[in-house]
């Protein structure tokens, strides 16, 4: 499989697996909240197929597409989803806390902005440790408000710390877009440029220039070149917590909507692909056929897994 459609595969498998969470989540028989990443694949796609194993990460209650781009167990991600024993949490945590140790996801963690610091000190671990890997922090527009935020990006330069801040700006905390959360004169490239780190705003919705862009940002931190800081415009399709559409609720405009629906990463993926004779629509159905069966298994093995046992229930449990 050549990068490109390697690429697109991923993206694809993401979708597709979000998908089936947000049809199977009517029979509730997951019970934990979900925010899916439908829109916003290409982000998380783009920057770990620049990672190794090795290479850490951290993200937030919208999780599951940085926790299957960079790797983690799919049979464990919807077992915790369906809260059983066979669970990346031990189906304690549920869709907001995500974990693969084996593959470097390192935390998920739904307080929002909780996980910048948390990135921060494992960066810094690898570089008292003298890792050569880097840690990468996804987090929306949202979490930029909280105070630890700043704080986070200080201690990142003070010490030169390996490691990326990705801003997934969707434009929206819940209901709120940025224009009734943030003075029009906030510019949040030079917030990161203010403390001390280089920052740059790519296109959030095209993987091929997200993967290119930060495979040269990623070699740098490599090579002790410090805390980095991106900024990647997307859109994310369903409700903030669900699996629904909430567009009937009005709180975004109808052109907007239509603007970045045109912008769905996967055909802008789809249509560079084709038109360059990168793939050809059958591979594009044996890709889906593909999936779907790995989806099927992943949710039989979840159905068929057991619950925890009660005597179980505070156990491995922080607070
Ligand atoms: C400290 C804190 N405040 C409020 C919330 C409620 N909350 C959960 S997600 C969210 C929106 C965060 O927006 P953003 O960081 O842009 O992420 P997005 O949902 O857009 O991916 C809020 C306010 C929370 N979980 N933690
Ligand atoms: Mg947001």
């Amino acid at each position: 499989m050549n990068m490109y459609s390697q690429l697109y595969y991923e993206l694809l498998r993401i979708r597709l697996v979000e998908l089936e969470i947000s049809k199977q989540y009517k029979k509730q028989k997951m019970r934990c909240p979900i925010h899916l990443s439908i829109g916003q694949e290409a982000i998380a796609v783009g920057i770990c197929n620049n990672l190794l194993k090795k290479d850490k990460v951290v993200t937030a209650h919208r999780s599951h597409a940085h926790y299957l781009a960079k790797g983690g167990d799919l049979n464990a991600m919807l077992s915790e989803l369906h809260g059983k024993k066979t669970g990346c949490s031990k189906g304690k945590g549920g869709s907001m806390h995500l974990i693969d140790l084996n593959v470097g996801v390192e935390a998920a963690v739904p307080i929002v902005g909780s996980t910048i610091p948390i990135g921060v000190g494992i960066s810094w671990g690898l570089k008292l440790n003298n890792k050569k890997n880097i840690c990468v922090i996804f987090f929306g527009d949202g979490a930029t408000e909280e105070g630890v935020f700043l704080e986070s990006l200080d201690f990142a330069v003070l010490h030169n710390l390996p490691v990326l801040f990705v801003c997934e700006d969707n434009n929206y905390s819940v209901y709120s877009q940025k224009k009734k959360r943030q003075s029009s004169k906030r510019n949040i490239l030079k917030i990161a440029e203010g403390a001390g780190m280089k920052s740059k705003k790519i296109d959030g919705n095209n993987v091929f220039e997200i993967h290119q862009e930060t495979k040269k940002i990623i070699n740098q931190l490599k090579k002790k070149s410090g805390p980095y800081f991106l900024s990647l415009e997307t859109y994310r399709h369903l409700e903030h917590c669900g699996p629904d559409n909430d567009d009937h609720l009005n709180y975004r405009e109808k052109n907007y909507i239509k603007y970045w629906m045109n912008k769905c990463p996967i055909s802008i993926a789809e249509k560079f692909l084709l038109k360059n004779n990168l793939i050809t629509k059958n591979t594009i159905k044996e890709f889906k056929k593909k999936i779907i069966s790995e989806i099927n298994s992943g949710f039989d093995f979840a159905n068929k897994s057991k619950f925890p046992k009660k005597n179980e229930l505070e156990k491995d449990i922080y607070a």
